[in-house]
C-alpha cells in the first residue's frame, strides 16, 4: 500500500483537517505528523494544549494509521525516515512563507518520485470561528500571563520587540519570515518606558503616569496575544510599586523590569552624561522582595535590571548587585550597557553564568547591536529585548513624509513610498 504523509500544526482538528484526511485516503495509507512544540512556536502561535493532547486528538481520528513526531518545520527528517510516496496539505501553502516549506518537500520526494497533492483549502464561517476562538484563548490573561516562562523553555533565546500601540502590536504578532529556509518570528513584546513617552511626545523620565501605561498595554492586549514584558523604570515607591505588580499580574502581562535607579530617572543611553543616581542594594533589594510578596500567581516575573555599567561602577559592582538581587527574589536579571562593543556584556554574563546557571537574563542590545542572538545566546542571555528600533523607523519615515508634502504642496510625490490602503486594512482583523 502505498504512503500518503501529511503534517499538522493545530490545536483543533476541523472540517479542513478531515478533508485533507479523506482526500489523503484515496491515495493510499494516512501517516500524520505533530509538530513538535519549538517548531510550532517558531512557525506557527503557541499552542493551547500540550504536545501529548495533540498527539492523542489525531490517534483519535478515523482512517490515520500511524502519527509520528516532526521536529522541524522542514521535512528533511521525516520525509527520510517514512518516505512517502505522496505528501498532501491544503494549497494555503503554494504562496506566502509557506511556498518554502512547499518547495522543500517538492525537492526531496523528486529525489525518489514521490509527489505533492495540493488539496483546496477549506476557509468558511465555521473554520474562522475556531481560528478566531484558537487566539482569543491565547490572548486571555491566564494563559498569556505564563507564556513567557514556557517560552524560556522553548526558545534558544526569547525574541522581543518594542511596542507602543495597537499597530506595532500587530507588527510583533503578524511578522513572520522565511529566510535561507528558516523560519522567525517574534515570541515577546516589550513596553518600553522610552517609546510609551516618545509616542505621547514626552520625555522618558517617569512622567507618564501608570494609567497611562497601562491604557498602552491594553490597546496592545485588545489585537494581540503574545506574552508582554513591561518597562517599569524604577518602580517607584515600594509602597507604589506593589500595587503595579498586582494590576500587571491582574491584567496577563508576565514580567516587569525594573531598574536600580533612584531620583528622577533619565534614560540609560544618556550615561553619565546627566545625572542619575543608583539606588542602593539594600534598598533596591526591599522593593524586589515586596512585589514578590505581593504576586498571586508563580506565572508573573520580576526582573531586576542593574545599572552599573551605565554609570561606570564597574564591573564587580554589576555582578555583587545581580547576585544580592537574585537573593531577594528577582526572577531575572537585566544588563544595561551603551558601549559599542558587546565586550562587557559578554563578560558579565560569563561571570554571572558561573555562579547561577539558572536565572534568566535580559540584554538590550540598543547600543551594542553588531552582536546577534546566536552569541548572546551561547553566553547564557535568554531575552533579547529590540528596545526601541520600531518608533525610530517609523519617526524618520514620517518626518519625510510630512516635508515632502509640504515641498510639493501634494501627496503624489511620496505616494510609492506608502503602505497601500488595501494592505492597511488587511492588517487589521474584523470580528
Ligand atoms: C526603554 O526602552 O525604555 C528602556 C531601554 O528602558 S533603554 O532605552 O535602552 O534604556
Ligand atoms: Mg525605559
Amino acid at each position: 500500500m502505498k504512503k500518503v504523509y501529511t503534517c499538522f500544526c493545530t490545536d483543533v482538528i476541523h472540517e479542513g483537517h478531515l478533508n485533507i484526511i479523506k482526500n489523503a485516503q484515496q491515495y493510499g495509507e494516512v501517516i500524520i505528523g505533530v509538530l513538535s512544540d519549538e517548531a510550532m512556536v517558531k512557525f506557527n502561535r503557541f499552542p493551547t494544549i500540550s504536545f501529548e493532547e495533540r498527539i492523542q486528538m489525531v490517534k483519535d481520528i478515523e482512517g490515520v494509521s500511524r502519527v509520528v513526531i516532526q521536529n522541524e518545520i522542514m521535512y528533511d527528517a521525516v520525509i527520510a525516515e517514512i518516505q512517502p510516496d505522496y505528501v498532501i496539505h491544503g494549497d494555503n501553502w503554494t504562496s506566502g512563507p509557506m511556498k518554502a516549506i512547499r518547495d522543500n518537500v517538492v525537492a526531496l520526494l523528486k529525489e525518489y518520485g514521490g509527489r505533492v497533492i495540493d488539496v483546496p483549502y477549506t476557509y468558511n464561517d465555521n473554520v474562522k470561528r475556531i481560528d478566531d476562538r484558537l487566539k482569543e484563548r491565547l490572548a486571555m490573561p491566564e494563559l498569556r500571563r505564563k507564556r513567557l516562562k514556557q517560552l524560556l523553555c522553548l526558545r534558544p533565546i526569547v525574541k522581543t520587540i518594542e511596542v507602543h500601540n495597537g499597530l506595532t502590536g500587530l507588527i510583533a504578532e503578524k511578522t513572520i519570515v522565511e529566510h535561507e529556509g528558516e523560519f522567525d518570528q517574534f515570541d515577546a513584546m516589550w513596553i518600553s518606558s522610552l517609546c510609551d513617552s516618545t509616542a505621547k511626545g514626552k520625555p522618558d523620565i517617569e512622567l507618564v503616569d501608570m494609567t497611562s501605561r497601562f491604557r498602552t498595554i491594553d490597546d496592545v492586549m485588545e489585537v494581540t496575544t503574545k506574552p508582554i514584558i513591561f518597562d517599569g523604570d524604577t518602580g517607584g515607591l515600594t509602597e507604589h510599586f506593589v500595587y503595579t505588580v498586582r494590576s500587571l499580574e491582574r491584567m496577563g502581562v508576565s514580567a516587569v523590569i525594573i531598574e536600580d535607579k533612584t531620583g528622577l530617572k533619565k534614560n540609560s543611553l544618556f550615561g553619565t552624561e546627566v545625572e542619575q543616581v543608583q539606588d542602593t542594594i539594600e534598598h533596591f533589594s526591599e522593593k524586589i522582595a515586596a512585589g514578590k510578596k505581593v504576586q498571586l500567581t508563580d506565572d508573573f516575573m520580576i526582573i531586576a535590571r542593574i545599572e552599573s555599567l551605565i554609570l561606570d561602577q564597574g564591573m564587580d559592582d554589576a555582578m555583587n548587585r545581580a547576585m544580592s538581587y537574585v537573593k531577594a527574589g528577582a526572577d531575572g536579571i537585566m544588563i544595561h550597557s551603551r558601549k559599542k562593543s558587546p565586550d562587557e556584556i559578554l563578560e558579565f554574563c560569563d561571570r554571572f553564568r558561573l555562579e547561577d546557571k539558572e536565572t534568566p537574563i535580559v540584554v538590550v542590545p540598543s547600543s551594542f547591536n553588531s552582536v546577534k542572538e546566536s552569541e548572546l545566546a551561547e553566553h547564557g542571555v535568554n531575552i533579547v529585548i529590540y528596545a526601541n528600533q520600531l518608533t525610530r523607523s517609523a519617526f524618520p519615515a514620517m518626518e519625510q513624509t510630512a516635508r515632502d508634502i509640504l515641498k510639493y504642496h501634494r501627496a503624489l510625490e511620496v505616494d510609492s513610498r506608502l503602505m497601500p490602503i488595501k494592505d492597511i486594512i488587511s492588517l487589521i482583523d474584523e470580528l
